[in-house]
């Protein structure tokens, strides 16, 4: 549902995949419309975090998936590392985004549906939403994003603007957006916004390959906008990374109390430290839980006893840095055309206009 101005629908609505109870969730019932509205099994069919756990650390070298941060406490903590000193890409990103604004939603047709990948605390679009009140438009706004709480902390900020309908959607970014993409009318355009960098912690490959299947569930004319921290001096990676406060070294080692927690995992934090890398060669940031002794952790619900050599290492993410003048390329590979490029110099971040031709 959607009306002019002001008067359109406020309350955030979720599509939740398997259409269960979610018992993070709980707060919906007293404060939003529920609705369990569900046309896909995108989260039932994805493998679970047991068997993620266990096969990736079966692995040589071992390694855990970055996309298990964001439970209820690592959502928290990437909130905290976004408001960072020295973790510039939120700041650079918003200023950039306050600066553009105008200029995208100018370039977007009159009845346009927004969706953004994976939300955040829903600030970015809440400056997005001052641009459509500025030219008198309003639009719906689709949140697509694996984590509950993830969702559930920008719908909050999202739900008492008047310039949006917020419509959550717990599912995978590409099923997420496949979604919206079909269900949306004929002549209605789309915006996507991948912000905060997010396509930094895919490979290479997989980054193309997203932009690709993005394209492919988008029509002509149809804009994506592209957040990307760009290749600078290591000392000011290694502070973003490895910041004085510790907080990053949290949001590391809170994979393994994930695990703890909902695993029985018997992982001792005392016996791990946070590592970072910057792997020149690949132009990324690479974070590691490293084990300072030789040791033996069971993880009950898998039924697995995990040995550690001291020293070894478990990656837990990539994050990789672009070079501006070959952002475009990698967009036209997806038949995308760049309209427009946005540089904060200082912090060395870009925001890309993409259209798909
Ligand atoms: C979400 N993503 C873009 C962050 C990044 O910078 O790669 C995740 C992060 N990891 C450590 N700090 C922030």
């Amino acid at each position: 549902m959607i009306a002019s101005n002001s008067s359109i629908a406020r309350r955030p609505r979720r599509v939740r995949a398997d259409g269960r109870f979610d018992a993070t969730a709980i707060w919906y019932h007293t404060c939003f419309e529920r609705s369990r509205v569900s046309s896909t099994t995108d989260v039932a069919v994805q493998p679970t975090f047991a068997d993620d756990v266990g096969r990736d650390l079966a692995r040589e070298p071992k390694e855990l998936q970055s996309k298990y941060f964001y439970d209820a406490l690592g959502s928290q903590l990437f909130e905290a590392i976004c408001r960072l000193p020295w973790y510039r890409i939120t700041e650079a990103e918003s200023s950039l985004l306050r600066r553009c604004a105008d200029d995208v939603i100018a370039a977007l047709p009159p009845t346009a549906t927004i969706t953004e990948l994976g939300p955040g605390s829903g600030e970015k679009l809440v400056v997005l939403a001052e641009a459509l009140q500025r030219a008198g438009r309003s639009a719906r706004v689709h949140l697509v994003d694996v984590s509950a709480a993830a969702l559930e902390q920008s719908e909050r900020s999202l739900g008492p603007l008047d310039q949006v309908s917020v419509i959550g959607h717990e599912s995978t970014y590409e099923v997420g957006l496949a979604r919206v993409s079909t269900d949306r009318a004929s002549g209605e355009a789309m915006l996507t916004l991948f912000l905060g960098s997010s396509i930094g912690n895919f490979g290479q490959t997989a980054a193309r390959d997203f932009l690709m299947v993005a394209r492919r569930v988008m029509r002509p004319g149809d804009l994506m906008l592209l957040g990307t921290d760009l290749v600078k001096p290591e000392p000011v990676l290694r502070d973003a990374y490895d910041d004085p406060l510790g907080v990053t070294a949290a949001f590391n080692k809170n994979l393994l109390v994930r695990i703890n927690r909902v695993l029985d995992g018997h992982f001792d934090l005392a016996h791990f430290e946070h590592l970072v890398v910057w792997n020149a060669g690949q132009e990324r940031i690479e974070l590691y839980l490293r084990s300072t002794r030789a040791q033996t952790v069971r993880i009950g619900a898998i039924d697995r006893e995990i040995v550690l050599a001291e020293g070894e290492t478990i990656c837990t993410e990539h994050s990789h840095k672009y070079r501006a003048e070959r952002i475009a390329a990698m967009g036209e590979a997806a038949r995308f055309v760049q309209r427009h490029q946005w540089i904060e110099s200082e912090a060395q971040f870009a925001l890309t206009l993409f259209e798909a031709t």
